[in-house]
């Protein structure tokens, strides 16, 4: 019997690895007060992006994609999570209904 060498070993892990979709990420972002913090990576279509509202007051946060498209995320009490899984690439602007200070943006590469 004869062991496989290292050079085979990468083969199959590549080959394994290209056969496989990417794995998506989830991405968690806080909310500190008036502040979304920044996501700090550049997520791909179908990252979810997890904000976590750590303020003691509620936020309505809404995404604006590239093309104009409105995502709300509708009312966030304190202490609670909002998820919503990133659909098309390009930029985006987060921004909050009830305090128009909050903005964070981020661009969405393709897969
Ligand atoms: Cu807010």
């Amino acid at each position: 019997m004869t062991f496989p060498t290292l050079r085979h070993v990468a083969f199959a892990g590549l080959l394994l690895f290209s056969a496989a979709p990417a794995l998506a990420a989830e991405i968690e972002i806080p909310i500190h007060h008036t502040e979304v913090a920044d996501i700090g990576v550049t997520p791909k279509v179908g990252d979810t992006l997890t904000f976590v509202n750590h303020a003691d007051i509620a936020h309505n946060l809404y995404l604006t994609f590239e093309d104009g498209t409105v995502q709300t995320l509708d009312t966030q009490p304190p202490g609670t999570t909002k998820r919503t899984t990133l659909a098309r690439e390009g930029h985006v602007i987060v921004r909050c209904w009830i305090h128009p200070i909050i903005r964070m943006e981020f661009d969405v590469s393709d897969k």
